[in-house]
């Protein structure tokens, strides 16, 4: 039997269909679909010295959440985990921190080592303790030298340091 012969440059067998590649995204679109993508990445970091000292700082965890601001909260004593507390708040802006509240009791040196290591604003909760009542920790975290500010709420008063950190957030 004779073969036809193929015209016009056919092979006379089917090509394989190429692989289909998307089209490469240009920057502006991948920007766009990361705006789309919701978080509800932490604005607000809330550290403390220790872990007793939660229910403490609990009422500014609870003045953020009534006003629907996100907020992170960490353990991490500026005397026994200073690494932690810098490589923390180097890094606070970076992941898109706004304010940092920081307690502590006794020699409160938290908030100050905060503020030392991160541009944000740093609102400071001196904690009371079994002594001094907390003057300790007041007078630790409001005598900050120039240059190192820290916005130092009352003894034990974690909730206004929430409401203030609401309010710069919304400023
Ligand atoms: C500070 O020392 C803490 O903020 C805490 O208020 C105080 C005592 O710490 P613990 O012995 O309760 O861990 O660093």
């Amino acid at each position: 039997m004779e073969m036809k012969e193929p015209e016009n440059g056919e092979t006379g067998v089917a090509e394989p269909a190429a692989p289909a590649t998307p089209p490469a995204a240009t920057l502006p679109e991948v920007e766009a679909a990361f705006e789309e993508i919701e978080v509800d990445a932490p604005l607000v970091g809330i550290i403390m010295g220790s872990a007793n000292d939660k229910p403490k700082m609990q009422p500014a965890g609870a003045a953020l959440h009534e006003v629907g601001i996100s907020y992170e909260v960490r353990v991490m004593s500026a005397h026994r985990d200073p690494e932690k507390v810098r490589d923390y708040c180097q890094n606070a802006r970076m992941r898109g921190l706004k304010v940092i509240i920081a307690g502590a009791g006794m020699s409160a040196a938290l908030p100050g080592v905060a503020a030392a290591h991160s541009d944000l604003p740093v609102v400071g909760v001196p904690i009371s303790g079994k002594t001094l009542g907390g003057l300790d920790a007041l007078l630790s975290a409001v005598q900050m030298p120039p240059g190192v500010p820290v916005a130092c709420v009352a003894i034990d008063g974690a909730k206004n340091a929430g409401l203030l950190a609401a309010r710069i957030i919304n400023a």
